[in-house]
């Protein structure tokens, strides 16, 4: 039996996708971290990084996003190019892409801009800027291709998938406008059935929604401790 240990967050939201794409069974356990829920011990015994998503196959427990779809392709074979192939290595590369620059900089993009303390006009104009390139990137990957690999949908175009649904919040609500190979695959992948359904997990649990004093606590430790 599958359990995915979730939110709603962008990482965790690419993973329900993989599952509804794959039809495999699986229960979910919500964990809110507004509440701080991803600090509790039994939590951090499966993530000692503390966040979502986890999965948990049987004996096996594996955590980070995309971690996590590599798990899920390979255990099902699907989803991704077949190994040897020539599509494999771009498959890695742009895996590795959305991994450690669209989540990193949209995220942080998102922390300055909404969440900050206090006003960071260089922190905002960096991660801003560094944000719109790297999606920029993924605009023009997707220019004349339908999907992130050519013709096959895989797990990278589910990565961008998670944080793709952001792309307002993290860039503004003018981003759709220089973006429009991305808006065009979004609203594709959007149509898909099983897109449909992972977003429909939305109705199973109810999240704290507030980012009040206390979820700005458990969320962002770092601002905590520099108040001393
Ligand atoms: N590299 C990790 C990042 C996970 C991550 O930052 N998850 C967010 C939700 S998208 C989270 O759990 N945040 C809670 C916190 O930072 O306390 C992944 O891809 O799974």
């Amino acid at each position: 039996m599958i359990t995915l240990y979730y939110n709603l967050a962008p990482n965790p939201m690419k993973v329900v996708l993989f599952l509804e794409e794959a039809g495999l069974d699986y229960a979910t356990v919500p964990v809110d971290s507004r509440k701080g829920e991803q600090h509790a011990e039994a939590f951090m015994a499966l993530n000692p990084n503390g966040k979502l998503p986890v999965l948990v196959d049987g004996d096996a427990t594996v955590f980070d996003s995309n971690a996590i779809l590599l798990y899920l392709a390979e255990k099902t074979g699907r989803f991704l190019p077949p190994a040897g192939d020539r599509a494999r290595g771009e498959f890695f590369s742009w895996l590795m892409f959305v991994a450690s620059g669209i989540g990193p900089y949209s995220g942080q993009a998102v922390h300055f801009k909404h969440f900050a303390p206090k006003p960071q006009d260089y922190a905002v104009e960096r991660y801003d800027f560094e944000a719109l390139r790297h999606w920029s990137i993924i605009d023009a990957r997707l220019a004349g291709r339908t999907h992130m690999l050519g013709d096959d949908y895989t797990v990278v175009d589910m990565a961008v998938w998670g944080w793709a649904r952001m792309v307002p919040f993290v860039l503004g609500e003018t981003a759709w406008e220089k973006l429009p190979n991305i808006k065009r695959w979004f609203d594709a992948v959007n149509a898909r059935p099983a897109a449909q359904r992972a977003e429909a997990i939305k109705a199973k649990h109810s999240f704290k929604a507030e980012m009040d004093e206390e979820a700005r606590r458990h969320m962002f430790p770092a601002t905590v401790a520099a108040k001393g």
